[in-house]
């Protein structure tokens, strides 16, 4: 029987637990036998990416080309996670065209004053101090997805939880 493809698509401020949920996620995956690829926001700008900034319009050449990518490789049932920030709705919905059918897109709706404390790189505080302009949640959009597939708050749920929460939604889509 052909496999369909899947687009899993994590969208969130940094610091939201995306890249973390990702990871344990293709763990997880792998055991249903579906390996996947993962395409992660640092990875892909020191890459595909590379040389690209964080305007409007290198934001969204990026996503095009992750939603390019990540279309190509779910097209004949490979599986592939997507981690970046993604902060505008209507690019969203242009990488979600390139994977019709299969993308599933999840929020991590981490709030901000809880990202802003973990701030793992240390990136808040800088773009706080002026030091990083246009830094996404402090003086640059994140445009809240209204109708994601799944919904998760790593401030409030474990990683673990939240890796069951998409497997299950993954169960009852029929992908897995
Ligand atoms: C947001 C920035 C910025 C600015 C550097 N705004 O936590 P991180 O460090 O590892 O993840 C963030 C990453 C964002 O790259 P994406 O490709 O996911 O962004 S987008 O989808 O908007 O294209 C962060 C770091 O790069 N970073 N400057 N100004 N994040």
């Amino acid at each position: 029987k052909h496999r369909q493809g899947l687009t899993l698509w994590f969208t969130g401020l940094s610091g939201s637990g995306k890249s973390t949920i990702a990871q344990a996620l293709a763990e997880r995956l792998a055991e249903f036998g579906r390996n996947a690829s993962l395409l992660d926001g640092d990875e892909i700008r020191t890459h595909l990416s590379k040389g690209l900034g964080f305007s409007k319009e290198d934001r969204d050449t990026n996503i095009q080309r992750v939603g390019y990518v990540a279309g190509l490789v779910s097209q004949h049932g490979g599986t592939v996670i997507c981690s970046v920030i993604s902060p505008y709705r209507e690019t969203r919905e242009y990488a979600r065209k390139l994977s019709p059918g299969r993308f599933v897109e999840i929020h991590c709706a981490t709030p901000l004053e809880v990202c802003e404390q973990r701030d793992v790189k240390g990136l808040y505080a800088k773009a706080r101090a002026g030091q990083i302009k246009g830094f996404t949640g402090i003086d640059d959009p994140y445009e809240v997805p209204e109708n994601p597939e799944v919904r998760l708050d790593t401030s409030t749920t474990s990683i673990a939880d939240c890796v069951q929460i998409i497997i299950d939604k993954l169960i009852e889509m029929g992908f897995i």
